[in-house]
């Protein structure tokens, strides 16, 4: 590599800390006013610079990578899922791809452990009673939720972000039941008395509390299809930080509207940010705008990770976090 700086075009605002390093380093465009880049200015981004960070909102398509230019080399996404690039397209112009995993995991984790509590213990509901006035003294049988202790939980994806969920849930005695392509360690399953389920349909007609977290590919694409949510027990409570796609949200609106099942909760959406209007009106359904991943170290952390994925392609070695087609 010459000594030139990479021109790196971000995507969006990042953290000021993880932006003032990337001037530093990079002969970066950065995004200061963080409107999302329109089609044409992606198409433009991709035709000019050698590397390009985008995120979750920018959609990086065979068709955008047609217009990338002979200097385009890596998609430094800020972000560990990549269902939002085509990274077999990218990979087949010699368009490296690389993602920010490890770093969010507790911070997803936590942020799931909330949704469990904030639907079982009715969290919102209680506090929306509270800001209208509407509390007026304390009764024996108001506002009861349903009891964490002793549930079972079953976990779809065992992956570092559903290993750190059973962690927790363990902490607040829920049983751990998982769902995953394969059992994870011997290890790792005594530490968390974890019972592996190889069948799905099983496992999700048996928890009280279900919760996603495989990446989204073409294989977990709508994964809880209407005929799989059928299967949910009346009392169950559905929770999803992963990605919208991997739910049939009609399917999941209908149910819990017609109370087939006892509640959600939401972080991420099929059509994002558009949200099934049913949802909207359920009291049953806690809703959240994509805040997984949103804390300030963790977002710093993300960059930090960008910035290293970049630094080492420009160093010639590989970089740490390169997402391959197989991997997917
Ligand atoms: C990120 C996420 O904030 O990393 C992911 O896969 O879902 C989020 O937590 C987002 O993707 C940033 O691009």
């Amino acid at each position: 590599m010459s000594a030139r700086k990479p021109k790196v075009i971000v995507t969006r605002k990042l953290p000021d800390p993880v932006e003032t390093r990337m001037r530093e380093l990079f002969d970066a465009e950065l995004n200061l006013t963080d409107a999302p880049m329109s089609r044409a200015a992606l198409e433009d981004a991709v035709g000019r610079a050698d590397v390009l960070a985008p995120t979750i909102t920018d959609k990086i398509d065979a068709s955008l990578l047609d217009k990338a230019g002979e200097r385009l080399k890596l998609i430094a996404n800020f972000g560990a899922g990549v269902d939002h690039i085509d990274v077999a397209a990218a990979n087949a112009r010699g368009i490296a791809v690389t993602n920010t995993p490890g770093v969010l995991t507790e911070d997803t984790a936590d942020l799931t452990m909330a949704l469990i509590m904030a639907v079982a213990r009715r969290i919102v509901e209680g506090a929306h009673v509270v800001e209208q006035g509407g509390f007026t003294g304390w009764t024996p049988t108001w506002m009861m939720g349903r009891r964490i202790t002793g549930k079972r939980l079953g976990i779809i994806g065992m992956g570092r972000i559903g290993q750190a969920v059973a962690r927790r849930a363990k902490a607040f005695g829920l049983q751990i039941h998982y769902h995953n392509r394969k059992p994870v360690s011997s290890r790792i399953s005594e530490e968390l008395e974890a019972t592996y389920w190889e069948s799905l349909d099983q496992m999700l007609a048996r928890a009280d509390i279900i919760t996603v977290h495989s990446p989204h590919t073409p294989a977990t694409y709508h994964l809880l299809s209407a005929r799989r949510l059928k299967l949910l027990q009346p009392h169950a409570i559905l929770i999803n930080t992963a990605r919208g796609e991997i739910i049939d949200e009609q399917a999941l609106a209908d149910l819990l509207e017609k109370g087939a099942i006892a509640g959600a909760g939401l972080d991420v959406f099929e059509f994002e940010p558009t949200i099934n209007p049913k949802l909207l009106k359920l009291p049953t359904a806690v809703l959240l705008p994509h805040m997984g991943s949103a804390t300030l170290e963790g977002r710093i952390d993300m960059g930090e990770k960008v910035i290293i994925n970049i630094r080492t392609w420009m160093d010639g070695h590989k970089p740490p976090d390169r997402v391959l087609p197989q991997m997917l």
